[in-house]
């Protein structure tokens, strides 16, 4: 007999995971308390933006596999996928993951299966969902089985990845991580390596905290460059040409729901220990501000004052509509705070969302002083500067991700800098 399945949380990972069992075959019903959101994906409408998602959810309804509610249902599987955010004082807030499992709890027979797919600090199945669990009156690892199976997909990818990569999944017994390699063997084709619950927990916040570590490398090579009139962007590139060197990108602050935020959970938990990883995390929460000094100085060399600045770019990273922990939100701040006046744009937030936000491009760089690229999406990357020119008073582009020609906005008579190059007015890069 097919396996029921239950997904609660119906966000970004939750919804593209619930759509790909659905279309293994499985019979999937999402939980999510947006109601609007619950209403959209029975129509088969998105409330989010993920290539392929559209046609794959559509496919899915069709074929009477999916359906989508507020509240839980029985199921033999329950996958738990809701956000795991931090505090103000960047401490983690698990109440999300503690309502999540407490909401499944009456729906719960012997015999299932409860995953819990969101990233976490090590520990939060043992010491906050198996309480909550343990209300079943079901004994935990024989008649009801648990595991962390933490995502690991890249947001613009996440298809091809959830059946591409390989997986960590570990169980609080070995039965219940072996149910969970049997379960997602319905679509995963990387390996699934097997484990117990905490170490799962400690490995993904370790490789989120791996990237976080070594942006603020590169964002403070950047610096270091900027000071000495070098391309960091070019000797980055010279040095990942060593075999065993991979020097990551800087750029304008490190944003998204998950690399700027998991790092904060070892530090929770290891205040004492986790010095590099704070200092990563406060080097690259560092760069927004940053930014807008670098566009400071360089409307300064022009001799403008509180000048005008369109920001492109609202998105946390290139191609993605999620603006969470956005830098470019951050940047704006920033700019706002040293006195300059800010319009944005960014083509895949389609609402307006932001009060500095313009519906067209020609609206946000209207008689603005400087173009700060903030965001490297492929649409910025057609642009005409030729075009473009003729909406201000003295073209200036300061590219914070490398995402742009040079030569092309030169040519265009562009004056045209980078995030870590150092380059002063009057020097070209062509
Ligand atoms: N960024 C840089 N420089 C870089 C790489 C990224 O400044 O060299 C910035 C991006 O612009 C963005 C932020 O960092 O603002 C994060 O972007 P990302 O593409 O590195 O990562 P996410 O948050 O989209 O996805 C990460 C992934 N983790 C790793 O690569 C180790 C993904 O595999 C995880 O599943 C995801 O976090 C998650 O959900 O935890």
């Amino acid at each position: 007999m097919q396996k029921k399945l239950c997904v609660v949380g119906l966000g970004y990972i939750g919804l593209p995971t619930a759509v790909m069992f659905a279309n293994s075959g499985l019979q999937v019903h999402g939980v999510d308390k947006n109601e609007h959101a619950v209403k959209l994906i029975n129509n088969k409408q998105l409330h989010i933006e993920e290539n392929g998602l559209q046609q794959r959810l559509e496919q899915a309804v069709d074929e009477g596999h999916f359906t989508a509610s507020t509240t839980p249902v029985e199921a033999d599987v329950y996958i738990i996928a809701v956000p795991s955010p931090i505090n103000p004082d960047n401490t983690a807030n698990l109440e999300f993951i503690r309502q999540a499992t407490a909401s499944i709890v009456p729906y719960v027979k012997k015999g299932a299966l409860v995953i819990l797919e969101s990233t976490v600090p090590p520990k939060t199945v043992e010491n906050v969902m198996l309480p909550e669990l343990r209300k079943t009156g079901l004994i935990l690892g024989e008649e009801l089985f648990v595991s962390h199976s933490p995502e690991r997909v890249i947001p613009g990818k996440i298809f091809e990845e959830l059946v591409n990569n390989d997986r960590i999944v570990g169980g609080i017994n070995p039965k219940s991580a072996e149910l969970t390699k049997e379960l997602y063997q319905a679509f995963v084709q990387g390996t699934i390596h097997l484990t117990d619950a905490t170490t799962a927990e400690l490995v993904k916040v370790m490789e989120n905290t791996y990237r976080d570590v070594n942006i603020a490398f590169a964002n403070e090579l950047a610096k270091i460059a900027e000071g000495i009139d070098v391309d960091i962007w070019e000797a980055i590139k010279f040095a990942n040409f060593h075999p065993r060197v991979n020097i990551h990108t800087p750029g304008p602050g490190v944003g998204g729901h998950c690399i700027a935020v998991d790092p904060w959970f070892l530090v929770e938990l290891a205040p004492d220990k986790a010095d590099i990883i704070k200092k990563a995390r406060l080097t690259n929460d560092g760069m927004p501000l940053y930014t807008a000094h670098r566009a400071q100085k360089l409307l300064s060399q022009f001799g403008i004052e509180n000048g005008k600045v369109a920001v492109l770019g609202l998105a946390f990273k290139g191609n993605v509509d999620d603006m969470r922990e956005s830098p470019a939100t951050k940047v704006i701040e920033a700019l706002q705070g040293l006195g300059m006046e800010v319009n944005s744009f960014d083509p895949h937030i389609k609402e307006l969302q932001h009060p500095t936000q313009t519906e067209t491009i020609e609206e946000a760089i209207q008689d603005a002083d400087l173009l700060l690229l903030t965001t490297d999406h492929d649409e910025f990357k057609q642009l005409d500067p030729a075009n473009l020119k003729t909406k201000q008073p003295r073209p200036i582009m300061l590219d914070t991700k490398n995402a742009l020609n040079p030569d092309r906005w030169e040519q265009a008579e562009y004056r045209f800098f980078k995030l870590g190059d150092g380059k002063k007015e009057g020097q070209l890069y062509s």
